[in-house]
């Protein structure tokens, strides 16, 4: 694929040319600064919905999106997904014929992708939100973001999306523990998925109480096997993309703005401190003082940092 410049990947998003779309999204992987440079030319979208999605591995996913965005471009939205998969440079390869797949059967209101963040300096959270921002701007009214597992990580992750949910199965053995370790204070929403399976029915009575007692939303019980409860899903969905649409959480652009430019602003501050300090070499020679024993390590950090 050849390399395109900013300029005529600007006009090919905002003509709705795929091969477009996904060349930016591969430079917010791999090159930042042609990333930002791809966010400063495309104008700003604030009504788009991001939506996370999160859970243990097997519960589901993948699966719940696949019914789910179909029913979402029917109603004339278009939904773009993001796959992301922090753990597993191995696995995220693999999965991506997967999701291929799933991308080609959604038409022209659909785009889907499973991002790696392995060259990005900003970490996940921050390759996510980039690669999230740039699908607002190309259009896509509704963005779902897969995240595997409901460690800090996958938090941070859902802390950037409008909303996020949780998936739960019967299945899967620690909805109850996760209940209990506070889980509905960071996500909006549970979904009781594999409803069609043993334990739903008591998995769904915990999680209402659960959600009752802390004042969250109602769980919603779906099987993507069976269909139940599927509509109920894409009607909140819409909701919410619509409020969004209406009137765009200012509150929310403003602090995801705000921690864009922090990572940014770190990684410049990182440079700049350590040029300043006398770069890696200083490092290396600080390396072996320590090494040798001539100097502690603190007062390693002290000669860097004071400057
Ligand atoms: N019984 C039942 N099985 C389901 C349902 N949805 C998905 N499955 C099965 O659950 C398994 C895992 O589904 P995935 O959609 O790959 O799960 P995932 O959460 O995306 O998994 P990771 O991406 O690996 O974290 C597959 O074998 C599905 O066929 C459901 O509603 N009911
Ligand atoms: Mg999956």
């Amino acid at each position: 694929m050849s390399s395109r410049t900013v300029e005529e990947l600007v006009s090919g998003i905002l003509c709705g040319q795929r091969r477009d779309l996904a060349q930016a999204i591969t430079a917010v992987e791999q090159d930042e600064l042609k990333a930002d440079a791809l966010l400063s030319a495309l104008p700003p979208a604030p009504g788009a919905f991001r939506l996370g999605l999160t859970g243990a591995p097997g519960v589901g996913k993948s699966t719940f999106i696949s019914k789910v965005v179909p029913l979402l471009i029917e109603s004339g939205e278009k939904v773009a997904v993001l796959a992301v998969d922090p753990t597993s440079p191995v696995t995220g390869g693999a999965l991506l014929g997967d999701r291929a797949r799933m991308s080609s059967d959604m038409g022209d209101a659909g785009w889907f992708r499973s991002l790696a963040s392995r060259g990005s300096t900003s970490g996940v959270a921050g390759c996510t939100d980039h690669a999230a921002e740039i699908l607002a701007r190309a259009g896509f009214g509704i963005i779902i973001i897969e995240t595997v597992g409901v460690g800090q990580l996958e938090v941070e992750i859902a802390t950037e999306a409008d909303q996020s949910w949780l998936l739960l199965s019967p299945e899967g053995g620690d909805a109850i523990q996760l209940l209990k370790g506070g889980v509905l204070e960071v996500v909006q929403r549970v979904i009781v998925h594999k409803s069609d399976r043993p334990g739903a029915e008591e998995l769904m009575r915990w999680v209402e109480e659960a959600a009752r007692d802390q004042g969250a939303a109602d769980p919603v019980a779906v099987s993507s096997q069976t269909g139940i409860g599927l509509n109920e899903v894409v009607d909140l969905v819409l909701s919410a993309a619509k409020a969004q649409r209406s009137k765009p959480d200012e509150g929310r652009s403003k602090e995801r703005l705000r921690r864009r430019l922090l990572r940014r602003a770190e990684q410049e501050w990182i440079k700049k401190g350590l040029e300043d300090s006398g770069g890696e070499s200083q490092i290396d020679r600080l390396v072996d003082q320590v090494f040798e024993g001539q100097i502690e390590a603190r007062e390693a950090l002290a000669k860097l940092t004071d400057r």
